[in-house]
């Protein structure tokens, strides 16, 4: 009897757990997407004024439930310097999400080299990665097309894993939603096959 009731208040309250790293350059906006996101899927979570949100030294955690699955984000610090520290996290992960400033054209190509570096690493195979244009609520932002053009050369090196390109502004919450939504899937389909089939879709 025991057993059964532990079984089924497991199957009801237990949430499987991912970890999810929040990448990009700074300035992208990776920290407001995580305030952001913790705002929209946490019922009586009274975020912190986004205007307030300064540079990350180091890094932010934040948890977000969606349905069964918990997501542990590690928003980590996009300055020069703390981006050697990023793949000090790629093994624990389950996921990332990679945040572009849309705005910002003279970086695009700095934050192109940052991607193929993350992306060609090996820690990282088969990972699902959600790329997120940032700022469209700005008038003069560069559009998704353009901005997969930019990144054209690193489209070989994603392989056959997950890769989704979504328009978001973590301003707004425009695409915040269906970016979080579409992460959940793909982890929650990754960790149900065998390791060797995790990056064919
Ligand atoms: N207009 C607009 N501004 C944004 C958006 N997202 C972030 N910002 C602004 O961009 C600036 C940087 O945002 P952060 O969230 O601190 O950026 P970050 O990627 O965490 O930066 P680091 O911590 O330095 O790596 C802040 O002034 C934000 O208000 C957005 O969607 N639209
Ligand atoms: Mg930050």
């Amino acid at each position: 009897m025991y057993t059964l009731l532990s079984g089924l208040y497991k199957y009801m309250f237990q949430k499987d757990e991912y970890c999810i790293l929040i990448l990009g350059l700074d300035n992208a906006g990776k920290t407001t997407f995580l305030e952001q996101s913790k705002t929209r899927f946490n019922k009586n979570y009274k975020g912190m004024s986004l205007s307030k949100i300064t540079t990350t030294v180091g890094l932010n955690i934040g948890t977000v439930d969606v349905g069964k699955a918990r997501l542990m984000f590690w928003d980590l610090g996009g300055q020069e310097e703390l981006q050697s520290l990023w793949d000090k996290y790629y093994a624990e992960c389950h996921g990332v999400i990679y945040v572009i400033d849309s705005t910002d054209e003279e970086r695009l190509c700095e934050s192109k080299c940052a991607f193929e570096k993350m992306v060609t690493s090996e820690a990282l195979d088969g990972v699902p990665i959600l790329v997120l244009a940032n700022k469209q609520d700005i008038e003069t932002c560069l559009s998704i097309p353009d901005i997969k053009t930019a990144f054209s050369d690193c489209i070989s090196k994603i392989g056959r894993r997950d890769c989704l390109t979504q328009a978001c502004s973590a301003l707004t919450g425009k695409g915040v939603r269906e970016g979080i939504e579409w992460m959940v899937k793909c982890v929650v389909r990754n960790v149900h096959r065998p390791p060797r089939q995790r990056d064919i879709t």
